[in-house]
Order: structure tokens, then C-alpha cells, then sequence
């Protein structure tokens, strides 16, 4: 099956006829539709196909149990109205890679897998890369039991709902342990290949980023009788805060988006008694974000008090700076340098998008690969890629296979 034939059966699923973006959250049915693909492209390669404790799929090329395995792989979830590229790339792209090997005759020495991460983009459960971060041990099963979706559904629930059995949720070390290294495939979501005229680049780092929730509670009232003076209306120190957040971002040379809003009781005529808002910010750096934080914060108290409003700023997630291992990223530049000049000229970019590589890298040797965004565009059902270069990136992961797992 080639690689166009592969999206093209993808593609329709989960994707909104009005916008054209997608709408594959975590345990619905759409999420379970992608599932059902990914396990038919398995059995119809002949490999093992299998579903871990945390509901990660998994396809067996060779016996797992014989370690240093080189995992590929990405996630099929999406945000709200999201691309469909970001995640089904990189899991479309492994499944034509192998199929490119294996049209090479090459000798597999490790045991290959590939991986489909589950609710990467945490777009139902308000936390990322659950999936990953359950392996991973970076999330409790109670924290993973507390995740609850808009209607009140838990996780747990949410996965039996789907045919998925929750009880074994948890840590996988020994899973994690059979990987040698595991690389991940994603379109570039920013611009530096199409600035640099490159089709494929190599990660360097992902940027430290987090989540949080600030809570403006205010007094609930008439939109028609009361008067201005006497108001207490949370809506004036969240939009003060959105507009000190850019200020503060442009500042520091970082990224912060107030992405998400939720407003109680949320009527044209009502005066809210609540404002929620959640941030999403990223740096270069770790002091860098924490300044970025800190001064929205303050701002958001200051605004807060002046309107009588009461502020409360939870932190719900956060991911440290992740440097991807060097030796690892050096032997990708060099198999992927390899038709080039002595300097290797394959862009290495740091991204500020997290990913599933970006949790497995504290448990395993991790990498990815880009692959050009003309527009640099994501999370948006704009986002694109070229065919053209999505078939060089193929071909450049099948390289970076073959020279990891058939040396
Ligand atoms: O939010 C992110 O950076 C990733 O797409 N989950
Ligand atoms: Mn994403
Ligand atoms: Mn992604
Ligand atoms: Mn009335």
C-alpha cells in the first residue's frame, strides 16, 4: 500500500464536511475508527499487533522480548478542528517506511515497532500525551482516574465506554525498557524548512511548556440593571490578562495563548459569576517562561482586585525542557548526510510542539524528524504538507530504520 493510497483511507475519518478540520478526540468514535485503521494496516503487513495496558497500539515487526527494539510512530488524536497531519504523518509515514525496507530486501538485526500513542493532544481530557505519559510513569493512575472531560466523563469511563479495559492502566517500564530508541516522524508545525528550503529536519529540543487555568470569580448579575459602579464582572480582568499575556510573551521573546475560555452561566444577559481561562505558554527556556508566567500573573491579580473579582491560577500541566539525546541526533544527521557535503547540511530545529518523543525521552534514547510546512501552520485545518515532501520524508525515516535497526 503506498503511502498516498494509506492517507487517502485515513483521511475521512473524523473530519468535519464544514471546515475540513478534524475532531478525533480520545475513546470516541472517531479515535476508535483511527484505532480500527492502524490495526488493519498491522495484520495486513503480517505484524504482531498489539494493545498496551494503556491503550497505546503497538505493530511487531520481530520478537519484542529480544530488546533494543527501534520504535516508530505518533499519535492519530487531534485538537479541536485540528490538521491532519500532525500525528497521522508520522504513524502513515512508519507503516510506508517499513513497506519501503522491506522493498529493499534489507535484513532487520532488532526487533522494529510501530506506535500509535493515545490522546497525544489531551483535547478531551485537558491533559497531553496521556498515552505516553502513563507509560512513561509521568502520570499517576490516580491522576489518570481524576481526568474528566467537559460532560463529566472520566477517563476510566470514557476508555470502557470504547471496549477498553482501564483496570491495568500504569507504569510500563518493561515495555519502555525492550526500546533502543524510539523516532518519531511529525510535520514541522512552524516555517524554519520552508525558510531553510529543506523537505526533511532533525529536533533538536522542545521547548518547556505548560497549562494553566486561571479562575476570575466575580459577582453574577443583570446585564441591563445593574449599574457599572456597582459591578464585579470577571470578564474585564480576563481580557486585561489575554492582552498582558501577549505583552508579556513579546517581551520575553516566547509564546503564551489563551486558547480555551469557559463562561458561568454564560448569557447574553447575564454579568458572569465565573471566567475560566487557560493559558498555554512556552519559551526557549525554562527562566525565560517562568518570567512570562509570573508577570501574567501579577498582572491578572492587579486587574482582579481592582474589579472586587477573586483569582485563583492552578497549574495543570507542564513539560520540561527536552534536549534530545545528542548521540542519537548526531547518528540521524549522519545517515541522513550521508549523499551530502562533509558538513552535515540537515537542518536540526528545536520546536516549541509538544510530543510523545518529548515524554519517552527521559525513559528512551528518543529523536524526530520534520517534515516541511509551507505555511508553518498547525492545529488548524489549514495545516499542509506536499505530498512531495511527505514522500521524502518516508524515505528519509526509512533510512534512519535501516541505519538503526539493520546495521
Ligand atoms: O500542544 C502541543 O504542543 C502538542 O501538539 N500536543
Ligand atoms: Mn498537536
Ligand atoms: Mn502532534
Ligand atoms: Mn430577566
Amino acid at each position: 500500500m503506498t503511502f498516498h493510497s494509506m492517507w487517502a483511507e485515513l483521511r475521512p475519518i473524523g473530519r468535519s464536511s464544514a471546515s475540513g478540520g478534524y475532531r478525533r478526540f480520545a475513546w470516541t468514535g472517531a479515535d476508535t475508527d483511527c484505532r480500527d485503521w492502524f490495526r488493519q494496516q498491522a495484520e495486513s503487513r503480517g505484524l504482531t499487533y498489539e494493545l498496551d495496558r494503556n491503550g497505546n497500539q503497538w505493530a511487531w515487526l520481530g520478537d519484542p522480548a529480544e530488546g533494543d527494539a527501534v520504535v516508530t510512530g505518533s499519535h492519530l488524536d487531534s485538537v479541536p478542528d485540528g490538521g491532519a497531519f500532525d500525528g497521522p504523518l508520522g504513524v502513515v509515514s512508519s507503516f510506508a517506511a517499513l513497506d519501503e525496507l522491506r522493498a529493499r530486501g534489507v535484513r532487520f538485526t532488532k526487533p522494529l515497532a510501530i506506535v500509535n500513542f493515545g490522546d497525544e493532544e489531551g483535547a478531551r481530557f485537558g491533559l497531553a500525551c496521556v498515552g505516553s505519559r502513563l507509560a512513561a510513569g509521568q502520570l499517576t493512575v490516580e491522576q489518570a482516574h481524576r481526568l474528566t472531560d467537559a460532560d463529566g466523563i472520566t477517563l476510566p469511563q470514557a476508555m470502557e465506554r470504547a471496549g477498553y479495559d482501564p483496570a491495568a492502566i500504569g507504569p510500563d517500564p518493561e515495555r519502555l525498557g525492550r526500546i533502543g530508541a524510539f523516532v518519531e516522524l511529525h510535520v514541522e508545525q512552524g516555517r524554519a524548512l520552508d525558510l531553510s528550503g529543506d523537505q526533511v529536519g532533525i529536533a533538536s529540543a522542545i521547548w518547556p511548556h505548560g497549562r494553566w487555568r486561571f479562575d476570575f470569580r466575580g459577582e453574577a448579575n443583570h446585564a441591563g440593571t445593574t449599574r457599572l459602579v456597582d459591578r464585579h464582572d470577571p470578564m474585564l480582568p480576563y481580557a486585561e490578562t489575554v492582552l498582558a499575556a501577549r505583552r508579556e510573551a513579546r517581551l520575553a521573546g516566547a509564546v503564551a495563548t489563551f486558547g480555551k475560555i469557559a463562561v458561568e452561566p454564560n448569557g447574553v444577559n447575564a454579568i458572569p459569576s465565573l471566567v475560566r481561562g487557560w493559558l498555554d505558554s512556552r519559551a526557549a527556556d525554562q527562566a525565560t517562561l517562568d518570567t512570562v508566567v509570573d508577570g501574567v500573573e501579577r498582572a491578572a491579580r492587579e486587574y482582579a482586585e481592582a474589579q472586587g473579582v477573586e483569582l485563583d491560577v492552578v497549574r495543570e500541566s507542564f513539560t520540561p525542557v527536552v534536549e534530545f539525546e545528542h548521540a542519537l541526533r548526531d547518528e540521524l544527521a549522519r545517515i541522513l548526510g550521508k549523499d551530502r557535503d562533509a558538513a552535515l547540511n540537515v537542518p536540526v530545529l528545536g520546536t516549541g510542539a509538544g510530543h510523545d518523543a518529548g515524554i519517552l525521552s527521559g525513559t528512551v534514547p528518543t529523536a524526530m524528524l520534520f517534515v516541511r510546512n509551507p505555511t508553518g501552520v498547525s492545529h488548524s485545518p489549514a495545516e499542509h504538507a506536499t505530498e512531495d515532501d511527505c514522500v521524502a520524508g518516508v524515505t528519509a525515516l526509512a533510512d534512519v530504520l535501516e541505519g538503526l535497526a539493520c546495521r
